[in-house]
């Protein structure tokens, strides 16, 4: 039978039922799915239609229901992540300003908005925002964390002023069970610990935006403490991560690979974890990861040395000592020690030569030495990147600097790899019947994608060829609603987003409406274990996600997730708002 007569016979069994039921016809399904935080007048604009077999589809307006467009269907094309058959519903053409629905073979979208302006301000807002929300060692104050009636305060947490040092990290002049202060910084993710190499590719999503947009990142304000202080506001929030990294650093240069206590806490609010906190390890990733972001910090803040004397000179002093250190010691692995357990950030990669690569790229660009650009090895492959896999950061930031690198150096290889890691991410979403580029659903989907995003973004303003900017924007429609799971991944944004984050905040908390701004993990089929398989809606890749505390593996929100959504965020709202 063909797939159309199963949905009319399904159709009109709803039909009868909701009849029978009292329910208003047409009512929302995820069949046809939109970007539901909305669309720019002038942009391209496209929805995702499931398993509808359709040969035309409307856009109606919400209140009156009027049909504004009728727009045609070519015919849909199956895609395997997710076992449906997709049709992309064009409806550029329509400009107006306005609140709109999807309609299509009796389905309908979630209502969607086309506004002229501003359409991404406030996601772009609150997605750096939740790093506030974040922050340990400090109070948050409503006036800070209010978001539509909902105040998400809290006292402070995690002082941080005696972090012991664990026997795996332990030195001569710093033994075992000796103490450092080290407060600051942003908790990692659902829970309360502090990772080096997790901060490293999360601050360099947040420094690219910067760098790639930055009259638009110095209008934003926040509404943080710092606000108001002369320097712009994403750098504020930044500093709270720079100044806590500043203690990962032992005195030969080394950096400890975290700061954790040694077993999670349970589902408590930050101040009532009163667990004993240690820096645990040194390795070769944390160096190295610590080395770029320190490098990327100096020449952040170097217009600003009045508002923070010495902060640059100081970062690029701490970036050459980690890198020296990370010379002398070039393969310390980490893996847990004995009794910590913790998340682990290891790195089977035991030459780290992507973590190399990257350090090298932000020490050339902030310094011009070319003893840095010869430890470029551009016979590597760049792939999206991860935690684990970090020479990708390293190439963008060259592409983004590569006017200034051109005075030094031949740019051809970082314009040959750069141009074959984004052609590599727009054929892979242009190919995908959803539109969007992923290889394979893992945990943390969403800013695996979230990042792909990005690049494409950077691609755009580095090549200035619309492609790229299409293919960014469908991207992030995925990520806010043309997805499988009906969600808009970011909370607090869409009609339907997560509410159940795996977070101990969250939890603790136990308000109906979550913190605003933040981007869920997203579907991963491998760890279904966690709330038990029954309860996936599916086990199709693109749809095995869960809205439950319990699916830490689809369900957490983290640093390295949301930097990416909200570098990409920022970077739309920039890019739109210029044409
Ligand atoms: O994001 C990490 C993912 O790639 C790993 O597969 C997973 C298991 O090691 O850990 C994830 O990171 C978690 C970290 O270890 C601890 N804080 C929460 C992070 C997000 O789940």
């Amino acid at each position: 039978m063909r797939v159309a007569n199963v949905k009319k016979s399904l159709g009109l069994l709803l039909l009868c039922l909701m009849m029978l039921g009292g329910m208003p016809l047409n009512a929302q399904s995820n069949f046809v799915r939109v970007n539901q935080v909305g669309y720019y007048a002038h942009s391209t604009k496209q929805a995702i239609l499931a398993n509808m077999d359709a040969t035309e589809f409307e856009v109606r307006e919400q209140v009156s229901g009027d049909v504004v467009y009728r727009g045609e269907l070519k015919e849909g094309k199956h895609w395997k992540q997710s076992n449906e058959t997709l049709q992309v519903a064009d409806f550029t053409k329509v400009t107006k300003p306005g609140k709109y629905y999807i309609h299509c073979l009796n389905e309908k979208s979630h209502p969607f908005e086309i506004k002229e302006q501003d359409v991404f301000k406030s996601l772009s807002v609150w997605t750096l925002k939740a790093f506030y929300l974040w922050r340990a060692s400090t109070e948050i104050k409503s006036e800070y964390a209010t978001f539509n009636g909902y105040d998400y305060s809290r006292p402070k947490g995690h002082a941080d002023d005696t972090v012991y040092i664990h026997a795996s990290a332990a030195t001569s002049k710093r033994p075992i069970e000796s103490f450092v202060s080290a407060p600051r910084g942003w908790y990692d993710a659902g829970d309360y610990n502090l990772y080096v190499v997790n901060a490293g590719i999360s601050f360099h999503a947040l420094a690219l935006a910067y760098e790639a947009c930055p009259e638009y990142y110095k209008s934003l304000n926040l509404n943080i403490p710092e606000s108001g202080n002369g320097l712009p506001d994403i750098l504020n929030e930044m500093k709270w991560e720079l100044d806590w990294l500043f203690n990962m650093q032992d005195e030969d240069g080394g950096v400890y690979h975290k700061l954790t206590s040694l077993r999670f806490c349970s589902m408590i609010m930050p101040e009532k974890d009163d667990l004993d906190r240690y820096m645990v390890g040194k390795s070769t990733a944390a160096a190295l990861n610590f080395s770029a972001i320190m490098a990327m910090a100096s020449r952040l803040y170097k217009d600003y040395d009045t508002i923070c004397p010495g902060l640059s000179a100081r970062a690029l002093d701490a970036s050459v000592r980690a890198w020296k250190w990370a010379l002398a010691n070039p393969n310390v692995h980490f893996s847990n020690p004995e009794g910590v357990r913790t998340g682990e950030y290891g790195d089977r990669d035991r030459l780290f030569d992507d973590e190399f690569f990257w350090a090298a790229s932000e020490l050339f660009i902030t310094t011009g030495d070319k003893k840095y650009f010869e430890r470029l090895d551009f016979m590597q492959i760049f792939d999206s990147p991860t935690w684990v896999t970090v020479n990708s950061l390293g190439l963008m930031s060259l592409a983004l600097h590569k006017e200034q690198i051109a005075k030094w150096v031949d740019t051809d290889p970082i314009d040959r790899k750069f141009k074959g890691l984004c052609e590599g991410l727009y054929n892979m979403c242009h190919y995908c019947p959803n539109l969007v580029p992923i290889k394979k659903f893992e945990w943390g989907s969403n800013g695996v994608i979230a990042s792909n995003g990005m690049i494409l973004g950077l691609a755009y303003l580095v090549y200035n060829q619309d492609k790229y900017k299409e293919a960014m924007l469908s991207t992030f429609n995925y990520l806010l609603g043309t997805n499988p799971t009906d969600y808009c991944f970011v909370t607090r944004f869409g009609t339907r987003y997560p509410k159940n984050m795996h977070d101990r905040r969250t939890t603790a908390m136990g308000k109906d409406e979550p913190m605003p701004g933040y981007l869920v993990g997203g579907a991963n089929p491998a760890q279904v274990a966690d709330c038990g398989k029954q309860n996936y809606p599916s086990s199709q890749p693109a749809r095995c996600y869960l809205d439950r505390m319990c699916s830490y593996s689809t369900n957490e929100i983290a640093i390295n997730w949301n930097a990416p959504m909200a570098a990409l965020s920022g970077i739309v709202e920039y890019v739109m708002e210029k044409k």
